[in-house]
């Protein structure tokens, strides 16, 4: 009977409209087929539900739709009302479905889903501090971004960057929702100039892979879970895990934008293992995780067995 023991909230969100590769909406079947609920109930004693928020959707078909509408009209941003429509989905069930005291854990899907689950998040814990694991820093505005891929977009939706210029369909996410003292960035090495004026212009703590080689991982969390609990010992912590943050070359080669010189394998973990032993993680989303783009099956496996790690680790698991 392990009646007594924490639920863990799984929230499907395999979702890749963000981004132009098909494929990591796959990232939450590899990951479930590798055996990560067993492992979660298992060998970490959690309670686990599965939280379907996308299941009514038919996402391939309205991709589809969107794709074309947007062949002749060619927008600055790419399948905006179909992201919006996701994440206004995500966002609800992870409000909605998710209690305060069980954790939320979100599975990608492309990093556009933090919107949604960040979002219903902070509608739990106003005050959560967000650390951005990620080789880039996601925080594109709809007047930055170069790419039009959404998922280089998530911050700045979350903070309500140029909400004036948002297409009509994102203005369900909250005002006042992220302020951007709250948030942390570890791992970035890919950063557009547009972004990084904004990352300057409000003075948001980022440590790019240039602060793990001068202070070392152990400094960088300890400096991180630092600035965004903003002297509160209690502040409820979550982590946006984009598993591109980790080296190519260590484990992470299935995903959609790959960058070299990266987090070894400790060093990704030894981040969950450290911000867990905290008492105060709420929340965590694996994203990323693309199994069509692997060359073979060790690839696949590899990546997908470091997403489940990632998780592992952050709800508690130890190396003694
Ligand atoms: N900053 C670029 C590239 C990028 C962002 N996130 C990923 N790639 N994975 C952009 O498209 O906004
Ligand atoms: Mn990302
Ligand atoms: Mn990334």
């Amino acid at each position: 009977d392990n009646s007594e023991n924490r639920t863990c909230k799984i929230v499907l969100a395999p979702f890749n409209g963000g981004q132009p590769h098909g494929g990591v909406d796959l990232g939450p079947e590899y990951m479930l087929k590798h055996g990560l609920k067993q492992q979660i109930e298992e060998a970490l004693q959690w309670k686990t539900e599965i939280v379907d928020p996308l299941k009514d959707l038919d996402l391939e078909k309205l991709k589809a739709e969107a794709d074309l509408k947007e062949k002749e009209l060619k927008p600055k941003i790419k399948r905006a009302d179909l992201v919006s429509l996701a994440n206004e989905k995500i966002y609800h069930a992870c409000k909605d479905e998710i209690k305060k005291g069980e954790f939320q854990l979100t599975l990608g899907g492309d990093h556009s889903i933090a919107i949604g689950s960040i979002a219903g998040l902070l509608s739990r814990y106003p005050d959560a501090g967000i650390v951005w694991i990620d080789a880039h820093a996601d925080i594109n505005t709809v007047n930055t971004t170069e790419s039009g891929n959404l998922h280089g977009c998530p911050v700045s939706f979350l903070a309500n960057m140029d909400r004036h210029d948002w297409p009509e369909s994102f203005k369900w996410i909250p005002e006042k929702l992220l302020r951007t003292n709250k948030i942390a960035y570890i791992g970035l090495r890919d950063v557009d100039e547009g972004e990084k004026k904004i990352l300057r212009d409000n003075n948001i703590k980022a440590f790019s892979m240039y602060h793990v080689d001068r202070y070392g991982i152990n400094s960088v969390v300890e400096q991180a879970l630092e600035h965004v609990s903003q002297g509160d010992k209690d502040c409820p912590i979550m982590i946006s895990y984009d598993v591109d943050a980790i080296d190519p070359e260590a484990s992470v080669k299935c995903t959609g934008t790959k960058v070299d010189y990266g987090l070894n394998n400790r060093e990704a973990l030894f981040l969950c293992e450290r911000i867990c032993e905290t008492g105060n993680v709420v929340a965590l989303d694996v994203v990323e995780v693309n199994p069509s783009l692997g060359a073979d099956e060790n690839e696949i496996l590899k990546t997908v067995a470091m997403g489940c790690s990632i998780v592992r680790c952050t709800l508690g698991e130890t190396l003694l």
